[in-house]
This record gives C-alpha cells, structure tokens and sequence, in this order.
C-alpha cells in the first residue's frame, strides 16, 4: 500500500509536526498546559489527521520510532517557547500502549536530556489500555517514569476498560475527564451523576482535573459549579500549531 511505503520514510522525510491545543484555567484565563498532538503532512494528501495513520504504524512496528519523535519534537518546542519569553508550565504526550515497554523510560529520560526541559514539565498521557495491565513489569516501569520527576496523567477516562484499581496502584498526577461525558451533558443523559462521581473520586484521590471536548458554555459552568476549572475544548481552543499557541501564553516572569 502506498500510505505504508510513505509513513515508513514520514520520519526521516521530517513529515510529521505537532499541534498544541492548550488547557486553561477558567478562572483566570491562564494556560496551564499543552497537549500536543501529532499530524503527517503527506506529500500529496496534505495533513492527515492520527487516527487514519495511527494504527498503521502500530501495526508496521513504526510507533516506537513516531513516539520518539512527537517526545523530542515536544520538549524542544517547550524550551523554545520559553527562551522566547513565554510562559506554559507543562506539555503533554500521548502514549501508544504498543510503545509501552522497556525502552520508553529511558528514550523519554534521553528527550529531557537533550532537550534540558525540567522533568516536571512533562507530562506523559497513558490510557486505560496501558493502566489495566497487571503484569508487574508494567506497574514498575510507570514508576520508573514517575521517578523520573514527570507527571503521569490518565488519558480518555471512564472510556475503557472499567478496572479502577489502577487509579490507586500508579503514581497519577492528573486525570482527564473524557470528551464522551460532556457530549453525555448536552444530551442530558445520566452522564451527570457519572461525572459527578468521577470528579469527587478524582478529588479524593489527590488527582488534578482536566476536562476534555469542552465546546459550549453551560458545560464549563457545569463543571465550574463542581470545583473544575481546567479545560481542553474548543471553548478555548482548537489543537493549533506552535505559532498559534504562544501568542495565548502569558509572559514569562
Ligand atoms: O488531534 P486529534 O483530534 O486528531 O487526535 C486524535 C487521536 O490521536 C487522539 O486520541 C490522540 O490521543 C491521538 N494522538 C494524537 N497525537 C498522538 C501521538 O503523538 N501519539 C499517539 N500514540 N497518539 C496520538
Ligand atoms: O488524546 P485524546 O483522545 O484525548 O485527544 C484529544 C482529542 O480531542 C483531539 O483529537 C482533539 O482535537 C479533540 N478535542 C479536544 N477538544 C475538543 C472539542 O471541544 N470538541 C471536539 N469535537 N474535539 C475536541
Ligand atoms: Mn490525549
Ligand atoms: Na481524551
């Protein structure tokens, strides 16, 4: 297939970028985070968005390589953000539960590195197909991560598998209410009293919130009503490229 043939060389090619869609505090407008997000600018189709080409590169054992590259590509944007005087106190990167294994420690610790961003400005989003896991090699290489000094956020919440042992068993820091249950909100389904029960087990647990796929007003202060300001939706804004994020940063002090 002729996508396969071009995503094996989109890395080398330098093809991929990344877009940022900011998380913000709705209380004071502050940009509290980034999540970046990883797009193939193909030579004749244009950019294509990661859930066409995603699983493909899953499949082709090509992940490793695309994640490195999103971590690298990640923590330099951060740094250079900064030396130009803008203030963002952490970017997020997603992770493929295929790119979880062995190596993912110490390739993340080398992009600190090389990069000089401080530990705690990273932050690494693992979903519930990562965190269900039992397996022990599992629980202590998220601690390895943790230990590392980066933050571990839960990705997609309550859209996977429902094992919430995990939720106690890692070192999470954040935990990322999905776009599902504020979609569930318009609808005025139950969702309500799910995400209800979501934010108070979050709470009690000591995990910061981030509430993802906000997009109309009575959502934001739905949640503003339950004690949650931090948002990523289209609210604010869309995912944007590096350009088009710093002009919403504040100045850095
Ligand atoms: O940006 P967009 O709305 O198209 O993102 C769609 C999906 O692609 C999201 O579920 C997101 O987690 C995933 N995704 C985006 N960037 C990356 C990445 O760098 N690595 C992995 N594994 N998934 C990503
Ligand atoms: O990794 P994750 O699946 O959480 O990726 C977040 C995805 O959600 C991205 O694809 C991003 O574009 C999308 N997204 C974020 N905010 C909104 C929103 O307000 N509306 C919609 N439709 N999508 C959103
Ligand atoms: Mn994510
Ligand atoms: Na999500």
């Amino acid at each position: 297939l002729q996508l396969e043939n071009d995503l094996r060389r989109a890395v080398e090619l330098d093809q991929l970028l990344l877009h940022y869609q900011p998380q913000v505090d709705a209380l004071d407008g502050r940009v509290t985070g980034a999540e970046s997000l990883v797009r193939w600018n193909h030579p004749k189709q244009g950019l294509i968005p990661p859930f066409k080409w995603i699983p493909i590169a899953e499949e082709m054992g090509l992940i490793e390589d695309v994640g490195e590259w999103v971590l690298r590509r990640a923590c330099a944007d951060l740094v250079e953000l900064r030396a130009q005087g803008h203030s963002l106190p952490k970017v997020s990167v997603n992770v493929s539960a295929l790119q979880f294994h062995d190596e993912f420690v110490a390739t993340v610790s080398s992009a600190l590195q090389d990069s000089g961003l401080p530990p705690e400005s990273l932050e690494v989003e693992l979903t519930e197909g990562i965190m269900v896991s039992n397996q022990e090699s599992v629980v202590s290489m998220v601690q390895n991560l943790k230990d590392l000094g980066i933050r571990l956020s839960i990705d997609d919440f309550g859209t996977g598998y429902s094992s919430l042992s995990y939720l106690t068993r890692f070192p999470l820091d954040e935990l990322k209410i999905d776009r599902s249950f504020v979609l569930g909100l318009a609808k005025g389904s139950q969702d309500v009293e799910l995400v209800r029960a979501i934010i108070a087990m979050a709470k009690s647990l000591g995990l910061e919130i981030v509430v993802e796929g906000v997009e109309r007003m009575e959502d934001l202060e739905f949640f503003l009503g339950q004690g949650v300001s931090v948002i990523q939706g289209f609210l604010f804004s869309q995912p944007v490229p590096l350009t088009q994020l710093s002009p919403l940063l504040a100045p850095e002090h």
